[in-house]
């Protein structure tokens, strides 16, 4: 797995960081791997014993990461495989999903990483899913994100 694409930096330590990921539900195999990434990611940046919180598809997204910024945590990375259809449904789960995501993120001045694969089929979903034979590792990248950013807004604040 390369990450074609993304910026590669080195982990910043987030040892005192409390994160949280909240992973949807739907394409079992996929979820997975993105879930085992973003888990992986956490340990390379030293978070100790990140929550993570199920919810059933990527439209419940949002709400649960809003609960999870005000209850206080730092990052949250929000995890989730949308897979187009025959039907509109794919575009407004999308749009719900990434909006909602931004919007917690501003409003709490929360990173929000954004690991929601949003895919023609199931092939394009498997190759960035940080599996065995994936080109491409998203959970990872998405915590990763999170992370950094967690990181610098401490700086900030
Ligand atoms: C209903 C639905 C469909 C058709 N497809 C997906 C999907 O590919 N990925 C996903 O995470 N969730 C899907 N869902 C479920 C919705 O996200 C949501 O859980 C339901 O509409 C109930 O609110």
């Amino acid at each position: 797995m390369s990450g074609a694409g993304a910026p590669v930096a080195a982990p910043v330590d987030c040892s005192d960081l409390k994160v949280a990921v909240v992973a949807a539900s739907w394409h079992e195999t996929v979820m997975d791997g993105l879930l085992d990434g973003a888990l992986r990611a956490c340990t390379d940046h030293g978070v100790v014993s990140p929550r993570v919180v199920r919810v059933p598809g990527s439209f419940e997204l949002p709400v649960a990461a809003q609960a999870l910024a005000a209850a206080g945590y730092d990052a949250v990375v929000a995890l989730g495989v949308v897979i187009r259809g025959g039907t509109p449904h794919f575009d407004y789960v999308c749009a719900a999903a990434a909006d909602g995501l931004n919007r917690v993120a501003l409003d709490h001045t929360v990173p929000v990483g954004f690991g929601l694969l949003t895919c023609d089929d199931e092939q394009q979903a498997l190759d960035r899913a940080g599996l065995d034979g994936s080109r491409e590792d998203k959970g990872y990248e998405a915590a990763a994100a999170a992370l950094a950013t967690a990181r610098v807004l401490g700086e900030v604040r």
